[in-house]
C-alpha cells in the first residue's frame, strides 16, 4: 500500500488516531485529522500535529473534509454509522480502521485475541509466555498500545500478540492473523452494534481472511464462540474447562494438558494449582493462552513459568487490600453483565457488590441466581442504577448509593470480616469517570483511605 502523496483522513484523535496520523505522515501521506472534541479540548495534541504538517479539524466532522480524501482511517471508538462516514462509504471511498491499516504494514506474524471478556489478561499472558520462550514478541491493540505503534519495531521474525475488540474488527478487510482466538461471545456493546448477532459477526471478522494454513482457537464451553467453527476455513483448536477436546487444552485430574492432534500423546503443561489468578474464567484464559502459545512455538516449560509468575492485570479482579478483615477487589474492567457474573462466581459467598455506571443495553436479570446464592448486598452507582434496581428488586438487598464514594463507605460499614467488597459494575464508566481505569483508581484510593493511608501512592 503506497501512501506517498495520498490524501488520508484520520477520524478521532485519541491514542489510535494520534498514532495513525503520525505513521501516515511519516509514510508521506497528506494527513488531516477530524475530531468532535473542541480545539480547546485538543490543545495538547494540536501543536505537535501541526508541526508535523498534519491538518486538524476540531469541534465536529465536516462532510467536505471527508469527501476530499483518498482513504479514511477510523479510530475504534468512532461508530461506522457516523453520518459523514456512511455518506462517503456510499460513494465508494475506502474506509478502514486503525487495526486494518496497521496490519497491512506489520512485519512477521499476528496472533490476535478477541472475546467479550478476558482479552487483556490472555493477551498479556500470551505475550509473557512468548517472551519467556525467547520468541521476538510485540504486544498491542485494545490492551492500550495502538497496533500502528508496533510497526516500526516489527521484523519478519516477530509475533505481534494483539488484543482486538469488536470495534476494531468491524472495520477490517484483509486483516489476517496466523493464529486467532475467540475466548467467548456474550452480550456487550449492544449500544454500538445494535444486536448480539451484529456484535458476534464483528468478532468473527477475526478469522474472515484466514485459510487452512492458519489456526483458530475457540472456547468449546461457550456456545456462541464454538459455533464459529462451522464458518471458519482455518484449522480449529479448542479449549475447555469441562471436558477433553480433540486438539487443544483442557483439565485432567487437576492438571492443564495439551494435545496437538487428535491421535497425538497428551502433554502435561502445569498443575491447576499453579495458576495464580482467581476465578474459573481465568482458568479459561490460561487454557486459551496455552493453546495459542503452543501453536506459536512456545514449549510447555515456558508456559508453566510464565503462568506461575503472572500477576492479575490492573482493574481485572485485582486484589486491592484487606481492611478490618474485609477483602477488597477491583474489577472495574467488568464493564458488561457477563464479566460481572464471572467476577461474582470467583467468590463463594459474602460478597458486597458495587454495580452501575452507564448502561450498555443488556439485561441485569441474568445475574439473579448468582446474586441470590453469593451476594449479601448490592450497592448501585451511576445512571444505570434505576434500571438495575428495577430488574433486581426482590433478588437481593439493594442500596442506592449514587457515587462510588458512598458505595465504598456503605459496603465497608456492612461487610463483616471474611467477606468481600467487589467493584464489578457491569456497566461502562463514562457517566461519572473518564474511563474504567479512572474508576478503578478512584476505587483503590477510596479503599486506601479506609486503611488510613494511600494504598496506591503511585496511582
Ligand atoms: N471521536 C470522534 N467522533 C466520534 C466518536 C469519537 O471524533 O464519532 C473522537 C473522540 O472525541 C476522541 C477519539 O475519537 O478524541 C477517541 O477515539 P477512541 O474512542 O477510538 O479512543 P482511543 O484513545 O483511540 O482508544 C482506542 C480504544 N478505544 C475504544 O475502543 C473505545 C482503546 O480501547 C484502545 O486501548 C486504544 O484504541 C488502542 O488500541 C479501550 C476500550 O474501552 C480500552 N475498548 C473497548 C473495550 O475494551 O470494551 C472496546
Amino acid at each position: 500500500m503506497d501512501l506517498k502523496g495520498k490524501k488520508v483522513l484520520v477520524v478521532g484523535l485519541g491514542k489510535s488516531g494520534l498514532a495513525a496520523a503520525l505513521f501516515l505522515r511519516r509514510r508521506g501521506a497528506q494527513v488531516t485529522v477530524s475530531d468532535i472534541r473542541s480545539a480547546e479540548a485538543l490543545a495538547k495534541e494540536i501543536p505537535a500535529l501541526i508541526e508535523e504538517g498534519i491538518m486538524v479539524e476540531a469541534g465536529g466532522h465536516g462532510l467536505l473534509t471527508f469527501r476530499r480524501q483518498d482513504l479514511i482511517v477510523v479510530s475504534p471508538g468512532v461508530p461506522l454509522d457516523t453520518p459523514e462516514l456512511a455518506q462517503v462509504k456510499s460513494f465508494g471511498l475506502p474506509v478502514i480502521g486503525e487495526l486494518e491499516l496497521a496490519a497491512r504494514f506489520l512485519k512477521g506474524r499476528m496472533l490476535a485475541i478477541t472475546g467479550s471478556n478476558g482479552k487483556t489478561t490472555t493477551t498479556a499472558l500470551v505475550g509473557e509466555i512468548l517472551l519467556k520462550a525467547g520468541i521476538p514478541t510485540l504486544v498491542g491493540g485494545n490492551i492500550g498500545v495502538p497496533v500502528v505503534a508496533l510497526i516500526d519495531q516489527s521484523t519478519d521474525e516477530t509475533w505481534s500478540v494483539l488484543e482486538v475488540s469488536s470495534f476494531q474488527l468491524e472495520s477490517t478487510d484483509q486483516f489476517h492473523p496466523s493464529i486467532a482466538v475467540i475466548l467467548n461471545i456474550t452480550p456487550d456493546h449492544l449500544d454500538r452494534h445494535g444486536s448480539l448477532e451484529n456484535y458476534a459477526l464483528a468478532k468473527e471478522r477475526i478469522f474472515a481472511a484466514q485459510t487452512a494454513e492458519d489456526c483458530l482457537v475457540l472456547n468449546a464451553d461457550n456456545e456462541r464462540a464454538a459455533e464459529a467453527a462451522s464458518r471458519s476455513a482455518a484449522k480449529v483448536y479448542w479449549f475447555s474447562i469441562e471436558h477433553p477436546v480433540e486438539r487443544g487444552a483442557w483439565l485432567e485430574d487437576g492438571t492443564v494438558v495439551y494435545r496437538p492432534q487428535k491421535d497425538a500423546a497428551t502433554e502435561t503443561v502445569m498443575p491447576l494449582s499453579g495458576i495464580p489468578l482467581k476465578g474459573a474464567h481465568n482458568v479459561e484464559n490460561v487454557l486459551a493462552a496455552v493453546v495459542a502459545a503452543r501453536l506459536a512455538g512456545a514449549p510447555a516449560d515456558a508456559i508453566r513459568q510464565a503462568v506461575e509468575s503472572f500477576q492479575a492485570v490492573e482493574h481485572r479482579l485485582e486484589f486491592v487490600a484487606t481492611v478490618n478483615g474485609v477483602e477488597y477487589y477491583n474489577d472495574s474492567k467488568a464493564t458488561n453483565v457477563d464479566a460481572t457474573a464471572k467476577a461474582v462466581a470467583a467468590f463463594d459467598s459474602g460478597i458486597h457488590l458495587i454495580l452501575g455506571g452507564k448502561d450498555k443495553g443488556s439485561p441485569y436479570t441474568v445475574l439473579a441466581p448468582l446474586l441470590r446464592a453469593r451476594v449479601r448486598a448490592v450497592y448501585t452507582i451511576g445512571s444505570a442504577a434505576a434500571k438495575i434496581e428495577s430488574e433486581l428488586r426482590g433478588v437481593v438487598s439493594i442500596l442506592s448509593c449514587q457515587t462510588l464514594d458512598n458505595a465504598v463507605s456503605a459496603a465497608a460499614s456492612a461487610a463483616r470480616p471474611g467477606e468481600v467488597v467487589l467493584l464489578a459494575p457491569a456497566c461502562s464508566s463514562f457517566d461519572q469517570f473518564e474511563n474504567y481505569e479512572h474508576r478503578g483508581r478512584v476505587f483503590k484510593e477510596l479503599v486506601g483511605e479506609r486503611r488510613g493511608q494511600k494504598a496506591w501512592p503511585n496511582s
